[in-house]
């Protein structure tokens, strides 16, 4: 017997849904504690994310006992929670690739599975894509499709899962919307919604009502189908009584179940079962807790929402040793504890992040300066619009928001920021190619989508002493302020050196050269850096210009650059089409200079996941694309120096 027969017993024999139907009752009790032990097997020792995955490995094996995936559609919000999901539809045997270079993805992908319905990373799109599905259905025919969203009580918070909600209630298509309420995001959730749930799972009245309807539906259903008829009636007349006006999912026109203990996988099934008969759209609330079943993750379910590194199995110690030398802060860190040094002297600075205190680490502030730091949930949206207005009544708000979520709220950054130039500074974390979260994740195209929009300000820093003073000199900038840096770290930081000014649109030259001028933003100079120690090594004389300011441009330099070299190369952690090679093309053209400019970037394709490493040299602009490049564009004589 093999260590995985001997292990997962059970599990092993599960090669996709079909194998859920023959088991006995008994035996999905069993297969959730095996997939359970599974997926901390695994992700101990490959991390990825973790407590939320425990925390629906009963809904995950109810679902696929009751459903049909792929004929029946099922959707994860987010997808950080589906890796179940992946284990039970074939994908048990590759999950040890989980987020890794060519392996298997973090989060659903239809290109990897059909039992993938839709693809997610972003949060808050499960109900729109479900409904789509739905109508889609009816027109196609296939009305006998089941379809299932599954939504935490953070993505909840997120917009788009309220216009869902709206718009589902209108159309009134066939559809169940479960509803996981663990009470926490990455961070606990915060919110009126939060506080709704809570009273919604402990009012004892409203509940013992729905669950006495919900059992006398079930019971007249089994015994005889027509008496729905009559279920249905005493139920509107209930739910116009008492449901509607308290219950918000109801007044949505959802029939509203719940909620249940969501680790009793018998219960859900047949509550399933049984949602599977009721016609139009129904919200099912279940109670779970993340991490359900490692102590540990249950404990610290922020540090376990995706652990940084290697765990034990049994204890949840971290294996990774601290280093002895003491290790340069993360961009992050330099992030959360400079806005709290500007906040103690500018009491007109407000710190926003839309649900990522931990990851932003503005939490560091939020700890000293509660009441001027705002957890506004998984609402990018709301977070920019909410800046603009803080910044309107004349505060300095810092909004930080991944550069990837950003996304979300470009014409909120337009329209509600720019057009009135209002001050609000975006920090813009995990820009670049951010590694293990792939396609979703990556901070790929914010250079290309807010270079074209007028009186932004952008400017990304060589390091994380420049974050500093970047973020120093943000806060006096008559318009909003752009400052994108990418995750991870680089260099050691003096805390105690005072700030220095940077001049707005100023770049630096940081090596003279002769054959080739090399231009790059942000800390992707710092590899260029090297692949320049190793040409000149070679004797090639290559210049280094640090941009710095993607807008304003700075011209003068710019101006000196192709005064002086007719060969180009820029270098940039961010999409080729669109971002900062492509201004240099355009200055280039606009004033009339003449030289080969060869642009390094991330190319116009998806890139899946790997670490960062990889993913730079994948896209050719790691130490060695970079040298690569150089050879390109030397005629043959400098091939010959160099040799
Ligand atoms: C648009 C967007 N913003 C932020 C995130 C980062 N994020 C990933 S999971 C998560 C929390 C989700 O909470 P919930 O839906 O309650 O699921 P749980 O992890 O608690 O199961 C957040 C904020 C994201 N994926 N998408």
């Amino acid at each position: 017997m093999s260590n995985q027969e001997e292990a997962y017993p059970l599990l092993q024999q599960i090669n996709g849904p079909a194998d859920l139907k023959p088991l006995e009752p008994r035996q999905l009790i069993q297969l959730s504690r095996e997939l359970r032990q599974f997926i901390i097997d695994i992700i101990s020792s490959n991390p990825g994310h973790f407590g939320a995955s425990l925390g629906v490995v009963e809904l995950t094996v109810a679902l696929h006992r009751v459903f049909n995936s792929p004929f029946d559609k099922l959707i994860w919000d987010v997808g950080h929670q589906a890796y179940g999901h992946k284990i039970l539809t074939g994908r048990r045997d590759q999950f040890h690739t989980n987020r890794k270079y060519k392996g298997i993805s973090g989060f659903p992908k239809p290109s990897e599975s059909e039992h993938d319905a839709f693809g997610v990373g972003h949060s808050s799109t499960s109900i729109s894509a479900a409904l789509g599905m739905s109508v889609g259905h009816e027109y196609t025919g296939e009305q006998d499709r089941q379809v299932v969203a599954v939504i935490g009580d953070g993505a909840l918070s997120g917009g788009m899962a309220f216009e869902a909600l709206n718009n589902v209630g209108h159309e009134k298509k066939n559809m169940l919307v479960i509803l996981n309420d663990n009470n926490m995001a990455i961070d606990p959730s915060d919110g009126a919604m939060k506080e709704y749930l809570l009273d919604i799972t402990t009012s004892r009245a409203y509940n013992k009502v729905r669950s006495d309807v919900w059992n006398l539906m079930g019971y007249l259903n089994k015994i005889n189908p027509n008496a729905r008829h009559y279920v249905q009636k005493i139920e509107s007349a209930m739910k116009s009584i008492v449901l509607k006006q308290s219950n918000l999912f109801e007044s949505f026109n959802f029939r509203y179940f719940g909620p249940v203990d969501g680790h009793d996988v018998l219960h859900l099934t047949t509550a399933l079962e049984d949602l599977k008969d009721i016609p139009g759209p129904k919200l099912l609330h279940i109670l779970t807790r993340k991490g359900k079943g490692f102590p540990q993750a249950e404990l610290n379910q922020t540090i376990f929402h995706s652990p940084s590194g290697k765990f034990d199995r049994k204890t949840g110690e971290f294996l990774v040793k601290k280093s002895d030398k003491p290790q340069p802060p993360r961009f992050q860190d330099v992030f959360g504890n400079t806005l709290l040094e500007l906040a103690e002297e500018n009491r007109k600075i407000v710190g926003i992040t839309p649900a990522m205190p931990s990851g932003s680490s503005l939490k560091v502030m939020m700890e000293k300066i509660p009441d001027r730091t705002f957890d506004v949930g998984i609402a990018e949206q709301h977070a920019v619009t909410f800046s603009a207005g803080l910044a309107a009544a004349g505060m300095t708000p810092y909004c930080n928001i991944y550069s990837s979520f950003m996304q979300r709220a470009y014409d909120q950054v337009i329209h509600d920021v720019a057009i009135q130039n209002l001050p609000v500074v975006f920090c813009l974390d995990r820009a670049g190619l951010v590694g293990a979260d792939g396609a979703t994740h990556h901070g790929a195209y914010d250079l290309a989508y807010m270079r074209c929009i007028p009186n932004l300000t952008i400017a990304s820093p060589l390091n994380e002493i420049e974050l500093r003073n970047l973020m120093y000199s943000a806060q006096h900038h008559d318009g909003p302020f752009v400052i994108r840096y990418p995750r991870g770290r680089g260099v050691t930081v003096d805390w105690k050196k005072p700030f220095s000014t940077i001049e707005t649109g100023k770049g630096q030259i940081l090596r003279d050269g002769e054959d080739v001028a090399i231009i790059s933003i942000g800390p992707v100079g710092n590899t260029v850096a090297e692949a320049i120690d190793e040409l000149e090594a070679r004797h090639l004389s290559i210049a280094h210009i640090d941009l710095r300011f993607l807008k304003p441009l700075d011209t003068e330099l710019l101006k000196k650059v192709f005064s002086g070299f007719k060969k180009i190369i820029t270098v940039e952690d961010g999409s080729i089409a669109g971002g900062m090679g492509s201004a240099v093309l355009e200055f280039m053209s606009t004033h009339n200079y003449q030289a080969r400019v060869k642009r390094l970037g991330i190319p116009d394709r998806f890139v899946d996941q790997g670490t960062p490493e990889e993913l730079q040299r994948e896209c050719g602009f790691d130490k060695e694309g970079i040298i690569k490049s150089v050879y390109s564009v030397v005629d043959s004589k400098y091939l010959f120096k160099a040799m």
